[in-house]
């Protein structure tokens, strides 16, 4: 069942900028009931499931090296993904931006990620395609993917895709981005800033809030003393949806509705989705510390995956079959990329200094810093 609320009345709804559906298909062959009520295929439904499995699976994988001494550090999207999954599906791949945070581990897959990608990365081996193992774990990044490159300090990334919905709507390209944080990053100045600032010039922006109710271990109630931080969109002229980050369909709804809106030229949407943080907030700190059982038995039942799971099989998209398939393709491909990341040549150190300042440059003018990186590594 939809739970979604609008978080306020704008003065974009007020215009009547406001309510495209994520339209209504009509069942037929390959076509659920279910799929057709948010305009969608069952192979759509089928692939987020898929997406879904895997971030889960591929996240469950990396704590297990974590602990194994193998990996550093690991900072988890679980119980985030059917909310981050179901958002950027909404999204065009290759044409859309996504500037996310270090737990979108659904998202990135959704945009064109594989496990691998994530793996090496976390290895920080030569053939990680975000840095050849230059950055922190966690900061995945591609560009070819539209995938801006993610950084540890919470909020900066929304004033990158905040600039580039400003220039998409300069160059008219019909290019949305969007741009996700936790609930506590949202009340970095940065946030403010940017929501002014599309909210003014309506620009094709989507901000979507993963409120999972801590940041790291300060809960909700000392962050904001407002229930939803979406009930804030009214002040920037935006629509604001609170969503049940545990239904899928209805995050998908709301995203494709938001992307319309951008599309169409009618501005920005801030969405908050509800949901849940499985793990502690890093493989470094101990949850326990911070939250009691109760809650954590609890959290359990919300857990965005075998409901998801359990409602395609209710509606008959996922049958038993297609289900251990499924299950038996994700297994691999976590251990596929497990086995490629580990054995996958380290970077080798006389390229250290690559890719930390230009090395070619398009201008006439040359830098300051000069030009004798190429193949030597140095300075
Ligand atoms: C500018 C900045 N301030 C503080 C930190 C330290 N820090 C890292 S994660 C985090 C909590 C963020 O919580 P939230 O935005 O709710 O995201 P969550 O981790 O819960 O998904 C903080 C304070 C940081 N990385 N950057
Ligand atoms: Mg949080």
């Amino acid at each position: 069942m939809a739970t979604t609320k609008k978080a306020s009345a704008s003065t974009a709804d007020r215009n009547g900028s406001n309510g495209a559906g994520a339209g209504h298909g009509k069942a037929g062959p390959g076509v659920s009931k279910l799929a057709a009520s948010v305009g969608l295929t069952d192979a759509d439904l089928l692939g987020m499931y898929r997406t879904i499995l895997l971030a889960r699976q591929v996240d469950e994988r990396m704590w297990v090296l974590n602990r194994a001494g193998r990996i550093p550090f690991v900072i988890s999207g679980q119980g985030h993904e059917g909310a981050q999954v179901a958002i950027a599906w909404a999204l065009q791949k290759g044409k859309d931006w996504i500037a996310p945070f270090y737990r979108s581990v659904g998202t990135l897959l959704t945009f064109g990620m594989g496990a691998r990608d994530l793996m090496t990365a976390q290895f920080a081996k030569s053939v990680d395609i975000s840095s050849g193992g230059r950055q922190m774990p966690g900061h995945y990044g591609s560009q070819p993917m539209h995938l801006v490159s993610l950084s540890s300090p919470v909020a900066t990334q929304m004033l990158h895709a905040v600039g580039i919905a400003l220039a998409a709507k300069i160059r008219k390209t019909g290019e949305v981005a969007m741009s996700s944080m936790g609930e506590g990053s949202a009340n970095q100045g940065d946030v403010h800033e940017g929501l002014n600032f599309a909210g003014i010039h309506k620009l094709p922006f989507i901000l979507v809030v993963e409120n999972n109710g801590y940041a790291i271990s300060v809960p909700v109630s000392k962050q904001l003393p407002i229930e939803n931080v979406a009930d804030r969109a009214a002040g920037y002229g935006m629509p604001g949806f609170v969503v049940d980050g545990a239904d899928v369909l209805e995050c998908y709804r709301v995203a494709k509705e938001a992307v319309d809106r951008a599309r169409r030229g009618d501005g920005s949407t801030f969405i908050e989705a509800k949901v849940i943080r499985l793990t502690a907030h890093s493989s470094d700190d101990q949850q326990t510390k911070y939250r009691t059982a109760e809650e954590l038995a609890d959290i359990a039942n919300k857990d965005p995956l075998p409901r998801f799971r359990k409602e395609l099989q209710d509606a008959g998209v996922l049958t038993a079959e297609l289900e251990a398939r499924i299950a038996a393709e994700v297994k691999a491909d976590v251990e596929d990329a497990t086995t490629y990341a580990e054995e996958a040549p380290e970077p080798d150190p006389a390229t250290a200094m690559r890719w930390v300042f230009a090395e070619e440059w398009p201008g006439e003018t040359p830098p300051p810093w000069g030009f004798t990186l190429r193949g030597t590594g140095g300075h």
